[in-house]
């Protein structure tokens, strides 16, 4: 897959996409991302692309044409346009394993107030939030979805039968995790965990996931297919 990012700080995605799985999915050649720097669409020699919102009102607003530009200057047919915004569909499971099929992915990162709604109405396939809560800067979106997404990428995740163990991928949590020692601080592991009946094991992970489920996010019980 490759990933286009278009933001105001190209810089930003230095850390997080130089660790970890991120990076062995790079260097594994499973993802390909590039960056786009939106100034160098500016039509001035100050690569301002920012202006007052039409109407008044706080804050700046980014231009449609530098946006405009910098999405058709890595577009192709099979490209899908993605806007991260408060204002888009909430980021989900499902949405990310469905976007990890896509071929060439062209992220554009929400800056200031927000970006002009034509060159949105005009280009973007899609728009997506993190939650319901208010970035400074739209990067952090984008390392999030990217993040998420790669999981759902064949040969991403060494183990891929996690992938479907994890929370929210059957619509409830995850079961709490145990490892050594037996006892911490006259704390012991869950009895049934050492006693090696897989079945045994498995019920009591349900169970324990959908209590946690039940009494922290009833609103994922609501859909359940269990
Ligand atoms: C989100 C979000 C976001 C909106 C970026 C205000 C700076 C900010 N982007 N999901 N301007 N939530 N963007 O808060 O995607």
């Amino acid at each position: 897959m490759e990933i286009e990012i278009l933001s105001l700080f190209p810089e930003y995605f230095r850390g997080p996409f130089d660790v970890s799985m991120l990076k062995r999915a790079i260097d594994a050649g499973l993802i390909t991302i590039r960056h786009t720097n939106i100034r160098d669409f500016a039509e001035n020699k100050h690569g301002r692309v920012d202006d007052r919102p039409f109407g008044g009102g706080p804050g700046m607003v980014l231009c449609p044409g530098p946006v405009a530009r910098a999405i058709r200057s890595c577009r192709r047919n099979e490209s899908k346009v993605i806007f991260l915004s408060p204002q888009g569909s909430k980021l989900t499971a499902s949405k990310c394993e469905e976007l990890a099929t896509e071929k060439h992915l062209i992220l554009l990162c929400g800056h200031y107030e927000g970006v002009d709604q034509r060159v949105l109405d005009a280009e973007i396939d899609e728009e997506i939030s993190i939650g319901d809560y208010v970035l400074t800067n739209g990067c952090v979106a984008a390392i999030v979805l990217i993040d998420a997404m790669v999981r759902f990428i064949p040969g991403v995740i060494g183990h891929p039968e996690a992938v479907q163990e994890d929370s929210f991928q059957e619509g409830i949590f995850d079961s709490p995790h145990y490892t050594r020692p037996e006892i911490f601080e006259g704390m012991k592991v869950p009895e049934v965990l050492l006693g090696g009946h897989h079945a045994e094991i498995e019920k009591w992970r349900k169970a324990k996931a959908k209590e946690k489920t039940r009494r922290v996010r009833p609103d994922l019980l609501l859909g359940e297919k269990l």
